[in-house]
């Protein structure tokens, strides 16, 4: 059984495990229990998809074509409305209608404050609840979906995962999303980008030594792991510690039954498996984050050792797309949360980091001497944190408002102020890549700047640069009377 969450406390009230989670939503409108029968292949897909461009409660697929008691959670962590991250401030224990600036400044003080695991016992994990090994292995007896009907290349045991690995020299546990491609009943194709992520990087370590790398891929932990995993860690933080953190408790965790890698003990399920040195397989095409499909490419195999699960498990499913899906939704939180962290430990000031998808970072600051390049050079130079360009506004724009920040970019930006760094990148999947770019893994990153420079004196300011709104075009005495008697002249509504 899962360990009592009184007998470990949860800090800061956050859910459990995902079946906790799921009733949070429940009782605060986030979720809706679907029904009806739902085909795995295309239809749950498809559903979600238009429950991601709709902002909708998050699907559970209560009745599954071909897997009567098996279930799928969908868009998870996707944007809601009106408040975009409600799912991600309840994940948290916070309140859903937490403003997107509040919640990434109490994500960056728990980020400070990490928290280890704490191992439990084999009978303690509900993942372990049934355990599968030898010929009694087989992924298609799972509801693992098709998503997309004329994007995907098959069935998807992982989008919305946790892939654990561990780091050959120094046993650092690193958890990580990174989809996976069901190939047939015991082997799955994973994307491990090899310059940007730390997956790639520990692999490459295995594959020098000529070893097999165990890896066990966590289906519905709790979701404080899931938003840890997700987030641009430094190398060598075992993202299970900041799992900790987010939720003030330590996260228990189990030993897997063929490896000595560490799961979720509260896991709906858990696939460890083994990718053998060299071992390569087409994964793909998968409709992608970008809101484009990303192509096939040759990746690791891994080869299923053990599966291990609740009864009944639940299996989840993130519907990447354009513009908003789970992965734009909570790294627009966490990303920036790491971000501003790591800008304060450089004695960098910034009002407001956020990330508007796909991957622009967008900072407001206070424009000053080599402040701008400094921002650059700290965030660029952990790969995730900035991917694709970062766009500087002054303090007064809302760096959550992509009419805000738009408005800034056309107005204030003076085009010799829009500058690129060549060949820092490695993210493959944009689809505006050259080939030459795609061969290479090499991508070029903008930097927009669309502050007012911060010598400009006061006297050319005033006459240049003051803001044409009503905040800034009245007396405070003229707004206070338009604001007393605005429903006299028939605007109560607005
Ligand atoms: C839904 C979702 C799917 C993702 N899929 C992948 C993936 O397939 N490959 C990848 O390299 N990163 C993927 N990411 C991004 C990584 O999870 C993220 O960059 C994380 O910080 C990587 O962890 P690492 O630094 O430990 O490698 C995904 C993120 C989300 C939210
Ligand atoms: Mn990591």
């Amino acid at each position: 059984m899962a360990v009592k969450k009184t007998e470990l406390g949860t800090g800061f009230g956050c859910p459990a495990d995902l079946r906790e989670y799921l009733e949070v939503l429940e009782r605060a409108g986030e979720l809706r229990r679907v029904k009806a029968e739902v085909d795995w292949q295309y239809e749950a897909g498809a559903i979600s998809r238009l429950v991601n461009e709709r902002r909708g409660p998050a699907p559970l697929f209560e009745n599954v074509k071909d897997y009567p008691g098996q279930q799928i959670a969908a868009v998870l962590m996707g944007p809601s409305k009106p408040a975009l991250h409600a799912r991600i401030a309840l994940a948290l224990g916070l309140d859903k209608n937490t403003p997107t600036l509040d919640l990434i400044e109490i994500v960056r003080a728990r980020l400070k404050t990490p928290c280890d695991p704490v191992v439990v016992r084999k009978e303690q994990a509900a993942c372990k609840e049934v355990v599968l090994t030898g010929k009694d292995i087989d992924l298609n007896k799972f509801a693992f979906p098709w998503i997309k009907e004329t994007l995907d290349g098959g069935r998807y045991l992982g989008t919305w995962d946790i892939v654990a690995l561990r780091d050959p020299d120094t046993g650092w546990l690193n958890w990580a999303t990174y989809r996976c491609m069901v190939k047939d009943g015991n082997h799955f194709a994973i994307l491990l980008m090899p310059a940007a992520q730390h997956g790639g990087a520990i692999l490459r370590k295995y594959e020098a030594m000529g070893k097999p790398m165990p890896i066990a891929i966590m289906i519905g932990a709790n979701p404080a792991c899931h938003l840890a995993a997700v987030t641009a860690m430094d190398h060598g933080v075992a993202e299970v510690s900041a799992a900790g953190g987010l939720m003030g408790s330590p996260i228990p965790i189990v030993r897997c039954e063929t490896s000595d890698l560490e799961v979720a003990a509260s896991a709906e399920m858990v696939i460890e498996a083994e990718i053998l040195p060299g071992d390569r397989v087409d994964e793909g095409p998968f409709g992608e984050y970008t809101g484009h499909s990303a192509h096939r490419e040759k990746c690791p195999q891994a080869r299923v050792t053990c599966i291990t699960h609740r009864k009944n498990p639940i299996h989840t499913m993130a519907n990447m797309g354009k513009p908003w899906d789970d992965a734009a939704a909570n790294m627009s939180v966490m990303t920036p949360a790491q971000a501003k962290n790591r800008l304060e430990a450089h004695g960098l000031a910034v009002k407001a980091v956020y990330t508007l998808p796909p991957d622009v970072m967008v900072v407001s600051l206070k424009s000053g001497p080599g402040l701008q390049q400094r921002v650059v050079s700290t965030l660029t130079s952990v790969p995730r944190l900035a991917m694709r360009g970062i766009v500087f506004v002054d303090e007064d724009v809302d760096v959550t408002d992509v009419e805000d920040v738009w408005w800034a970019i056309a107005s204030r930006m003076n085009p010799e102020n829009f500058d690129t760094i060549k060949g820092i990148g490695a993210n493959t999947l944009y689809p505006w890549l050259t080939p030459e770019m795609r061969e290479r893994k090499q991508l070029p990153f903008f930097i927009i700047d669309a502050t007012f420079p911060y010598h400009w004196p006061q006297e050319y300011r005033d006459a240049h640069t003051k803001v044409s709104d009503f905040k800034h075009g009245w007396t405070e005495e003229t707004k206070r009377k338009v604001l007393a008697r605005w429903k006299e002249y028939g605007y109560g509504d607005l």
